[in-house]
């Protein structure tokens, strides 16, 4: 299997993150991509290629023009306003602050631009984020290609990771949607049936959002449910899709502490919807923060769990792309990822 990898990831490197009620080191950090490409290579997986350049148009087939000007102005405004610290957001328009028909502005202000795209304060905006945001959609794209041109399967070990990021908006330590923008790719490469499948610990409101009133991207999420957990306020199982896309989204939230036999049932359930889409192709949301030892998560899988995973994905029989999302304890990230690569090899 390829790996596709950019080394601009690097620029990407925060200082802060607000966590827990204080500001801590970023959990996603410039090491997570690093360890995992070590991984890759150690055991041989197959090539690591670099990204080809796509530009803007694939990015802008998922995200809001004024959102992606956003993402590549940030900085620079941040600094004409005197700042030279990480940018983060500390004031939001939650939705009843306006009068009923009064339609949300954005505000000229940098303040009030962090606050309107952002849902959290736990993704800051450095210098080199665009660039590394930029090259991670790349990255993506570059794997949508080669699966597209007849790849079985290939790794695109995207960082930052995508999935929380939405049409207009970014947090979770999720800037564009690279699993989504390479889904779109595919439908405009000619594919009349996609499917994301989410295996990260927390849900992919993002990619939810991106597709929820479509019925050509069927999304699935596994994840821990977010009454007890991170993005709190999306991917309870009564969310099916809206419009033509009724019943083309399908969420299967599960309890702090799920162990894989459990994790088992759910992935059955989602590779049962894949098969009846008729999906031409596979698009797996690469999170591994389901691991028994994630700092900030609370499922339980295993080193070998990752094998058998590898191998359900394997069973939808699709030609699949790996887009790499979450995932904390970082020495274990490498085993953990590529045993999922390796598992789907074997299966
Ligand atoms: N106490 C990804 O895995 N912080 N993003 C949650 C909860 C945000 C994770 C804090 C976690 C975002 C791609
Ligand atoms: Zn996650």
């Amino acid at each position: 299997m390829h790996t596709v990898y950019s080394d601009e990831h690097h620029h990407q490197d925060g200082n802060v993150e607000l966590f827990e009620g204080k500001m801590v080191k970023p959990h996603e950090i410039p090491r997570r991509a690093e360890i995992v490409l070590e991984r890759v290579k150690a055991e041989k997986l197959g090539d690591v290629v670099a990204p080809r350049e796509f530009g803007l148009d694939p990015i802008l087939a998922v995200h809001d023009r004024g959102f992606v000007t956003f993402l590549q102005e940030c900085w620079g405004d941040w600094v004409k306003s005197g700042r030279t610290f990480d940018a983060l957001p500390h004031v939001w328009p939650v939705p009843g602050l306006l009068p009923a028909g009064k339609a949300r502005q954005v505000s000229d202000s940098i303040d009030g631009k962090l606050g309107h795209y952002a849902i959290d304060a736990g993704t800051p905006i450095v210098a080199g984020t665009w660039r590394a945001v930029h090259a991670s959609a790349q990255v993506a794209l570059t794997g949508q290609r080669l699966v597209a041109t007849g790849e079985r399967a290939v790794f695109s070990l995207c960082r930052p990771p995508g999935h929380h990021a939405g049409h207009d908006f970014y947090g979770g330590y999720c800037f564009l949607n690279n699993a989504a923008i390479a889904a779109q790719a595919f439908r405009d490469s000619g594919a009349k049936r996609v499917a994301i499948l989410d295996v990260d610990y927390h849900h992919g409101n993002g990619t939810q959002q991106i597709f929820y009133e479509r019925a050509d991207v069927l999304t699935l999420s596994l994840h821990a449910d977010p009454k007890q957990e991170f993005p709190y306020f999306l991917g309870h199982a009564d969310e099916r899709g809206h419009g033509v896309g009724e019943g083309y989204h399908m969420n299967l939230p599960l309890p702090w502490g799920t162990e894989w036999p459990e994790y088992e049932l759910a992935m059955d359930a989602a590779v049962k919807r894949i098969l009846l889409h008729g999906a031409e192709v596979l698009v797996v949301s690469l999170g591994l923060d389901t691991f028994e030892h994630d700092p900030i998560s609370r499922f339980k899988l295993q080193h070998e769990d990752y094998l058998r995973m590898g191998e359900k994905i394997a069973s939808c029989d699709l030609p699949t792309l790996f887009v790499m999302e979450g995932g904390y304890a970082v020495d274990a990230l490498g085993v953990n990822a590529v045993n999922v690569l390796k598992g789907f090899e074997a299966g």
